[in-house]
């Protein structure tokens, strides 16, 4: 893995662009091949149907075109390892960049530099988010949005200033105008979602706010055995994020089934409008359903 990473001239990387664990896992691969590297970002939802082929793909499901090496640790992306040459997909990981991190500190011992660093990723990519680390993944969420290719000054940023807690991400020189930004212009929104009582089962639907605060909205999720977040595309599509505990008697991937994937507790989809009652009676067979609009 590291050979392959530091010997060969070119690589085209693409890793996913919504949270830290896609943007360090693209950092180590910068740490040990920074020049010549093609670098893209992209979502699981945007991945599947691409037709180009990539040397490395991170976090994410392989695209139709192939890749070479695949690192990740989605259990729901088993299926599509028959595109790529070579799989590390470890589901028992916390985060790709810890798998990545392992893969490759035998050969670059200098790496263990940022085992501060991979350990936050870890405590992230978990769905353990305080209020900071939730800045960030929607700050981060936004410029995916409106100004993607800023993501790998991002990526870059956080070699240079290694964040080891998660107020260190919120105040990242490269991110801290926009998670200030947020902080300023939702903080009634804030303070309502980190009130809220709790139950067995809540979906949010977001109508009057943007899809990028998903991870802020998420703070409510440790209060609910199920809670999920329904935002719409432009496609028409509901895209929906479940999180589930581990005591739920449905879990997060078991509500999304063939339509989405991610871990068990934490999973995703995009569904068709017709689709909502078929997913939320299946809900309401196991858990007492409260639907509120944002
Ligand atoms: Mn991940």
């Amino acid at each position: 893995m590291f050979e392959f990473i530091s010997k060969s001239e070119k690589l085209s990387i693409v890793s996913h662009g919504e949270d830290l664990d896609g943007l360090f896992s693209a950092a180590i691969v910068i740490l040990l091949h920074p020049s010549k590297l093609k670098l893209k970002f992209t979502a699981p939802y945007e991945i599947k149907t691409i037709e180009e082929g990539y040397d490395i793909v991170l976090d994410l499901p392989p695209p139709q075109g192939g890749a070479r090496i695949l690192v990740d640790h989605h259990e729901s992306n088993i299926l599509l390892t028959n595109r790529v040459q070579r799989a590390y997909l470890k589901p028992e990981y916390p985060s790709t960049a810890r798998l990545l991190y392992d893969l490759v500190k035998g050969q670059e011992p200098s790496i263990e530099n940022y085992e501060g660093t991979i350990t936050l990723v870890d405590e992230t990519d978990t769905g353990n988010l305080d209020l900071s680390s939730a800045l960030f993944t929607s700050a981060i969420r936004k410029i995916f949005k409106v100004k993607r290719k800023y993501l790998a000054k991002v990526s870059r940023d956080l070699l240079l200033h290694p964040p080891a807690t998660s107020s260190d991400l919120v105040d990242l020189p490269s991110i801290r105008r926009e998670t200030h930004l947020i902080e300023k212009e939702y903080g009634d929104l804030i303070e309502k979602i980190t009130s809220m009582s709790g139950g067995e089962a809540l979906l949010v639907k977001l109508e009057s706010i943007p899809a990028y605060l998903v991870p802020i909205i998420q703070l409510a999720a440790k209060r609910y055995l199920l809670f999920g977040t329904i935002t719409s595309g432009s496609d028409g599509a509901f895209r929906i994020s479940i999180r589930s505990q581990p005591n739920s008697p449905l879990s997060a991937l078991k509500v999304v089934e063939a339509r989405g994937g991610g871990h068990k507790n934490a999973a995703g989809a995009l569904i068709m409008p017709s689709d909502m009652d078929r997913l939320l009676k299946m809900v309401r067979k196991q858990l007492r359903v409260e639907l509120i609009s944002v």
